[in-house]
């Protein structure tokens, strides 16, 4: 039976990750902070008790702080893949904490490919990429594209991507970076743009509020669906070379698009709802983000499904749904 850990596993990604890997009849083992709160509501569903002889999903508190757990774990765990998630994944939080956001998203990624190094362990690794890293380049980007972050997440992703690069190049290392353009879900955070305006159009059309506040409606995003790209992932682990690759669909879509299109799904006008909050800007922005995925394509057999308006309209239906319950 394979032995794969993921960092990040309570995440979006990490929940869908564990649900395909388990599928594929992995072991799963995956890193969670303690906390005062429950913060395993995506991974629920998918708990095992670890009295069952044939556990197959194993929780470990640890933290990216932490190298010399990191350090333990890797020893205990001995992964025959890493998938590294864990990150401070909110580019308008990176401004206020851009220090903590470099600890964890930058130099968690040193910490946790050096206890890779020094266990000795036979692995290979996931880095989790970002096209935020391509930030004021103009679109379309490609694993070619050069990078030119606009915020402290993507200048942390940026020293995350050439760490991953330089231990495959200095150690042997089987390390990817996956590239991954914005993909969301009914499981996405609930302070991330799309996953806002869904939920906010369920409780509107509810009658539980009445307008939802946003900032930018101009900026260019290229949405997928998270569980196709968690595959691709997966596949990026199962080539026959280490390489880095985009994943995204090749398409544009404004914050204003995205947010009409969850309006019309429920039948109500946008325009009447949705208030400008300038809480919501960022000192610098990221205009516009659009992949080009075609060695992903060729190499891995990897395309996008789901377009965004169907996003749109699914991650409604989820939230809606979830009033109901
Ligand atoms: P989420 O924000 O949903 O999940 C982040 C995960 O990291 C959570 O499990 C969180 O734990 C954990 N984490 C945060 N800080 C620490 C820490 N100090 N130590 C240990 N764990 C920590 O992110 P996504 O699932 O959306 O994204 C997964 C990865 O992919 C991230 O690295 C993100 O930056 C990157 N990415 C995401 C994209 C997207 O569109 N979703 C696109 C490109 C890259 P907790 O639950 O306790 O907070
Ligand atoms: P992003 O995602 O910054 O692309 O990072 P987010 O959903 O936060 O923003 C997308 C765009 O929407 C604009 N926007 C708003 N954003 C938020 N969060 N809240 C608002 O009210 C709002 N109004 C407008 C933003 O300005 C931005 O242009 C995500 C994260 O998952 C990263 O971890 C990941 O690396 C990148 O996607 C790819």
């Amino acid at each position: 039976m394979k032995r794969a850990l993921i960092t990040g596993i309570t995440g979006q990604d990490g929940s869908y990750l564990t649900e395909l890997l388990l599928g594929k009849g992995y072991q799963v083992h995956g890193i969670i902070r303690r906390s005062s709160t429950f913060n395993t509501g995506r991974i629920e569903h998918l708990y095992q008790d670890p009295h069952e002889p044939e556990q197959r999903l194993v929780l470990h508190y640890g933290d990216l702080t932490d190298s010399s757990r990191l350090v333990t774990l890797i020893e205990k765990i001995r992964p025959d893949e890493v998938y590294h998630l864990a990150a401070q994944s909110h580019v308008r939080v990176s401004f206020d904490e851009p220090e903590y956001t470099g600890n964890t998203t930058g130099v968690g990624t040193t910490r946790l490919l050096e206890a890779i190094r020094m266990v000795g362990v036979d692995t290979r690794y996931y880095q989790a990429s970002s096209s935020e890293m391509f930030g004021a380049t103009p679109p379309p980007q490609s694993e070619d594209t050069p990078f030119y972050p606009r915020s402290p997440y993507g200048a942390a992703k940026v020293y995350g991507y050439w760490m991953a690069r330089n231990y495959r190049e200095a150690h042997g290392l089987f390390a990817v970076n996956g590239i991954l353009f914005n993909h969301e879900s009914p499981r996405r955070g609930e302070t991330f743009v799309t996953r806002k305006i869904a939920r906010a159009v369920a409780r509107i059309s509810a009658g539980i509020e009445q307008n939802v506040y946003l900032g930018n409606l101009d900026a260019v995003r290229d949405w997928g669906y998270a569980p196709e790209y968690v595959e691709g992932m997966w596949r990026m682990l199962q080539a026959d070379e280490p390489a880095d690759y985009v994943l995204a669909t090749g398409t544009a879509t404004t914050v204003r698009e995205f947010t009409q299109w969850c309006f019309e799904r429920v039948g109500l006008d946008w325009e009447k709802h949705v208030q400008f909050d300038e809480t919501y800007l960022r000192p610098t922005e990221v205009d516009a983000l659009i992949g080009d995925a075609s060695k992903a394509m060729t190499d891995l057999g990897w395309k996008a499904q789901t377009m965004p308006e169907q996003l749109a309209h699914l991650m409604v239906d989820a939230d809606l749904a979830a009033l109901d319950r």
